[in-house]
This record gives C-alpha cells, structure tokens and sequence, in this order.
C-alpha cells in the first residue's frame, strides 16, 4: 500500500496533465469567442471582490433602503411585462433576483399588462418581496396595431416570416410587445416619475449575489445602459430596419453621437451573411429581456424621432423587428458609447443563453458557461465584437 500511493498520484497527475494538453488543443478554437466563454479563461470578476473594488463602498450603503424607507433609493424601478398566465416563471423570476439582489434595496416592482391582472397574480408577486408592488394596465392606444398598419399586408408578410423560420411571426400579440417595449412602454404614466429601470422577463435567473445598488452605479457613473448578453439577430426578422436607420440619418444627422458604436453596427467581419442580409447591419444587439438602463435616453428627441419614423416605416409588423436590435442601433449611433456598461458581475440567464462570472458569489452556473444548448449556438455571442470596438468599460 505504501508503495502503490505514490505511484496512484503520478498515474492521476499524468491523466491531468494529458487533459489539460488536450483542452488546450481541442478547446483552443473556442478561446476567441471572448471572455464569456471556457472555464479557465474567464477572470474572478472585480466586481463581485470586495477587495477589489475600492470606490465599492460609496454604492454599498446599508441604510437607507428599508422598505418605506426612500432616503437612499434612487428614481428607479423593477419593470415587467407579463401575462397572468406567466405568474408561475414570474414568481420563480423575482425570487431570483429578490435573494440576490433586491431584498437589500427594496426597490419597487412595476409590473405591465395589456389585461387587468387578476387578484391571485397581485397576492402571490406581492408576497415574494418586502418591496411595493404596482399593476398597471397598457392604454389600448399604446398596445394595438396602428391604424396605417395594413391587416392584410400583415397577414401577407407573416406568411413570408414563417417560411424563413421567424419565430412568433404569426402572432400579432408577439409584435405588440416588441413595438411597446421599443417605444412605448416608458411613455407610460405609470412611468412619468421614474427615471431607471431594470426589465424583468418570467423564468429568468440571476445567480451572484450583488452587494451595491446598480441603480446608484448607473446614476454616480453617468451610465445610460446596462446589459449581460450581446446576440446576433435573425437577419431576416429585419431586412429593412438598418435601410430605414440609414434613411433617417440622411434627414437627421445632427443626432449621430462623436464617439457612436457605428463600427460595431456595422461590423462585417465575423459574420458577414448575417451583415448582408441585414443590408449592412451586423445584427449584434444587446440582448434586452436584460437591460439596466435610464429612460432619459428614450425620451430624448433624438429617440422619439427616430421611433416614431421606424413606427410609420410598418416593420414592426410587416416584419419582425425586435426592440432588442432597435434599441442597441439607437443606442450605437445617437449614445455615447462609454456610457454603455456590461455587467459582467451580474449572473443571469434567459434560456438558452448565460451570463456567468468567476466568482464565490454565483451560485447556481458554470463560471464562463455561454449555453447548454447545441454547440451552434456558442457563436451567436457577439460580446467579443462590443469588446473589440467599444471596451469592456
Ligand atoms: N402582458 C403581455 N405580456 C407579453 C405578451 N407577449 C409577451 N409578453 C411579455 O413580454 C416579454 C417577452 O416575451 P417572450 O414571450 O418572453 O418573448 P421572447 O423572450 O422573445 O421569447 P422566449 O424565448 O419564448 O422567451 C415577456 O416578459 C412576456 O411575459 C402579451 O401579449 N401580453
Ligand atoms: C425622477 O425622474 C423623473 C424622470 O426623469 C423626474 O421627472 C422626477 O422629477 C424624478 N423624481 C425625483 C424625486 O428625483
Ligand atoms: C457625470 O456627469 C456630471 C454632469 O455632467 C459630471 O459633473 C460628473 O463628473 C460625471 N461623473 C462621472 C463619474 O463621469
Ligand atoms: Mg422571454
């Protein structure tokens, strides 16, 4: 026996070092992907280091956020669009984010239907946190279709969708929210005192416990947008949005930022089909059933010009354009891109894709892990291009 054990430690040694030899043959591919991608080459996040971030303890206040308590809260609300029929994913949503995050600050929830919520989807939400709860019906006007909308080009082009495959094409309710959440949804009165918000889908997960108050970031920093994830789009969800962006621009120059992401839209390195059906747009988008973002830039000018010209251009529902690729074009173009932050600290997942620090603070994923799902879509992550023009900041 004596004998043996060391030779049992060498033999196990050697296994590891031949793993590992071949980890880094085979998974050498996948290393270009970026920082979302193997175990070993995603870093301990700084965020989640209490050591490691010094200024941490301005936004790290303890007091003050009590519930009913708003001396240190700031103008900001939790916000989701939800049906009654999604109150089983809603509540395992909140309480996510209400152990990892939420039951330090209190901040309230804000929940959105195009339907009265029923008294069961109030009791059982407001149960899951200390927080104030608000249900607030959508105005008809912001929901239906508008009148220049042709129901029969409608039906037409939804044909059309389903043949390339575009998910949801059919259903008119699925372009409703897509339209409301671009351009709408913080026009609602509801809304008229809130300045930030961070947008909450049923079934979502967050995994790392986070010690500051994000929204107290987003102010301190000047930040406009946060997001986790950043996706290549379908392209044909949205052949003519970027031909309709180039339009405005041409009427309204003056709204393109000096420091713009135009590059990253633009972008046609890496996946050069998706940039030609998309007509010269990369389709890379921040993933926005994630965003952590200050309504200001919504109600700008500049954003209310260039929603209303894309809201008359039909292709909300004449195609499928999503309020993810709308969103990060005008972001891209009239923001300055430093006030776009990755909260790489924020552990979250919307199936079938992750965002997953290194950190003792995340339970629940695998550090680094993009997706369990097909190796396919590991190449729709297209945060290395946002890392390459833009930064990490
Ligand atoms: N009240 C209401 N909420 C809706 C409606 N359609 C979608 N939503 C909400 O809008 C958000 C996005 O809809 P999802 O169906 O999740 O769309 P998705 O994320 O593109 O698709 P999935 O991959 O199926 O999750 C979710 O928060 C839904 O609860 C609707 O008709 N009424
Ligand atoms: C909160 O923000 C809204 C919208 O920006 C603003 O109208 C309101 O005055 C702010 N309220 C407070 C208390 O700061
Ligand atoms: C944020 O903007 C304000 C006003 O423009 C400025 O005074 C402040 O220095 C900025 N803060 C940071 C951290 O950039
Ligand atoms: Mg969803």
């Amino acid at each position: 026996m004596a004998i043996a054990r060391p030779i049992r430690v060498l033999g196990l040694v050697a296994v590891g070092l031949w793993i590992f030899f071949l980890y880094q043959i085979f998974g050498g591919e996948r290393i270009e992907l970026g920082p979302g991608d193997t175990l070993d080459q995603i870093e301990r996040d700084p965020q989640l280091d209490p050591s490691g971030e010094p200024e941490g303890v301005l936004w790290r206040a303890d007091q003050g956020y009590a519930p009913g308590d708003n001396s240190q809260r700031i103008n900001a609300t939790l916000l989701s669009l939800v049906r009654n029929s999604e109150l089983q994913g809603m509540i395992q949503a909140m309480r996510d984010l209400e152990r990892t995050w939420n039951s330090k600050f209190n901040y309230p929830w804000t929940f959105f239907n195009d339907e009265p919520f029923t008294e069961e989807f109030k009791r059982k939400t407001q149960a899951e946190t200390k927080a104030e709860c608000r249900y607030e019906l959508i105005p008809k006007e912001h929901w239906d279709m508008p009148s220049w909308i042709d129901k029969e080009l409608f039906d037409e082009s939804a044909k059309i969708l389903k043949e390339n495959d575009i998910q949801y094409a059919s259903m008119v309710s699925y372009h409703q929210m897509c339209r409301w959440n671009s351009g709408l949804f913080y026009k609602h009165p509801a809304l008229a005192n809130t300045q930030f918000y961070w947008r909450v889908e049923p079934k979502v997960h967050f995994f790392c416990d986070v010690d500051y108050d994000v929204f107290r970031y987003m102010a301190d920093r000047n930040k406009t947008y946060g997001f986790t994830i950043n996706l290549y789009d379908a392209p044909q969800s949205i052949p003519t949005l970027w031909p309709e962006t180039m339009k405005f621009l041409a009427q309204h120059p003056e709204y393109i930022h000096d420091n713009n992401a135009m590059n990253w839209l633009s972008d046609s390195a890496r996946r050069p089909d998706h940039n030609k059906k998309a007509n010269g747009y990369s389709t890379c988008h921040f993933w926005s059933n994630f965003e952590i973002a200050d309504m200001s830039f919504w109600r700008s000018q500049a954003y209310e010009d260039y929603f209303n010209h894309l809201d008359r251009a039909g292709g909300f529902f004449y195609e499928r354009w999503g309020d993810a690729p709308v969103h990060s074009i005008a972001l891209g173009l009239f923001e300055d891109s430093s006030k776009i932050h990755w909260f790489r600290d924020i552990g979250y997942q919307h199936i079938p894709y992750f965002n997953c620090p290194n950190s003792p603070k995340c339970k629940g994923c695998q550090a680094g892990r993009f997706t369990d799902g097909e190796s396919w879509l590991m190449k729709e992550d297209c945060r290395p291009n946002w890392f390459k023009y833009v930064g990490m900041g």
